[in-house]
């Protein structure tokens, strides 16, 4: 059963926030999303991405990039421009990045911190900086979140409204506690967190739980067992903190992008008769999950 005052997120409310493309509009009117992910190994996260927020209709994507990684991500990477960031140990990002980074930011219009970022002590020292002094609205996602786990209280500190997308396992870091516990009480994890630190929590998973934080909750409906695959979340993240860029507000960026990752996958499933699909096809499916396919 649905627990009361949990409200399930509907395809009718979704589609209307989308405003219509006026004839002579320009890339432009869409934002710039800042996208800080990716390390030796994990340069696959930082792509999806960034691509999955092109697909989501963002203006224009900059990938902020440890530097010795660059020249492989303008060849993994066409639409979203890169941009090398000084780094600790070759391709992982240095807190020394961090003015630079500043400078960056300035002209962007939302942040997506995390994925596949990896856990190097001065990535995760940059990663607090960045949570702490960037007055971005900001999507933290894997290992943004895997570098705050040992002191949440600093996302109390925010300038901006924060979405954090945690899987349950990422949830069980941040709370101190085991996957099992938050997979027992995944509603009351997500609005504790969202009330208490005065964020979003997208906490994900067969029915995506979000929490809003005046302690109001949505379920969504979509999204089915062939999303479990890896880069699924790399690619939520990319498409909520897309519609951050684009100026939705934190709470219908989060619902927007939640539901409609999840339709994007129920077509896919439908084309596939179940599995087989994987996160880049996810990204091709998103016109057709906007467009009011499915
Ligand atoms: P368990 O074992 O059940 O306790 P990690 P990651 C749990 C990047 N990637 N329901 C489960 O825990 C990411 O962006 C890069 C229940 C599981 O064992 C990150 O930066 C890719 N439990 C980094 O890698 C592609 C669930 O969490 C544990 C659950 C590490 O991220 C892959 C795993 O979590 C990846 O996206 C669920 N629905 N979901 C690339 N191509 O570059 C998760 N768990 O240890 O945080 O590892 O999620 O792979
Ligand atoms: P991550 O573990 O960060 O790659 O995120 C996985 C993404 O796929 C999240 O958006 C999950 O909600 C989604 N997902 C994974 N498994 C399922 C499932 N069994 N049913 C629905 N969605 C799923
Ligand atoms: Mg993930």
């Amino acid at each position: 059963g649905i627990a009361p005052g949990l409200k399930v997120v509907a395809h009718r409310e979704v589609a209307q926030l989308f405003p219509k493309r006026e004839h002579d509009t320009h890339k432009g009117n869409f934002g710039h999303l800042l996208v800080i992910a990716g390390s030796t190994g994990k340069t696959g996260a930082a792509a999806l991405t960034a691509n999955a927020a092109m697909a989501m209709g963002a203006g224009l994507v900059t990938l902020g990039i440890a530097e010795t990684l660059n020249p492989v991500m303008e060849i993994k990477v066409t639409e979203p421009m890169t941009f090398p960031l000084e780094e600790s140990t070759p391709g992982h990002l240095s807190d020394h990045c961090f003015e630079v980074l500043t400078g960056l930011a300035r002209q962007k219009n939302a942040m997506a911190l995390g994925p596949g970022l990896g856990t190097d002590p001065a990535t995760q020292r940059l990663v607090k900086k960045i949570i702490q002094e960037l007055a971005l609205p900001m999507v933290v996602d894997a290992d943004g979140l895997n570098a705050i786990a040992d002191d949440p209280g600093i996302l109390k500190k925010a300038r901006a409204p924060l979405i954090l997308t945690p899987h349950p396992g990422e949830m069980a870091r941040l709370c101190k506690t085991t996957t099992k516990q938050i997979q027992a009480n995944r509603l009351e994890a997500a609005a504790d967190f969202a009330t208490t630190f005065k964020l979003i929590v997208v906490l994900k998973g067969a029915s995506t739980l979000i929490a809003l934080p005046d302690g109001r909750t949505r379920l969504c409906p979509t999204g089915n067992p062939g999303m479990a695959s890896a880069g699924m979340g790399d690619v939520l993240t990319g498409m909520i903190a897309a519609l951050l860029a684009q100026g939705f507000s934190p709470g219908n960026a989060a619902v927007a992008g939640v539901y409609l990752h999840g339709l994007a996958g129920d077509i896919l499933a439908r084309q596939y008769k179940g599995a087989g699909f994987v996160a880049s096809d996810l990204i091709h499916t998103i016109p057709a999950a906007v467009n009011g396919e499915g």
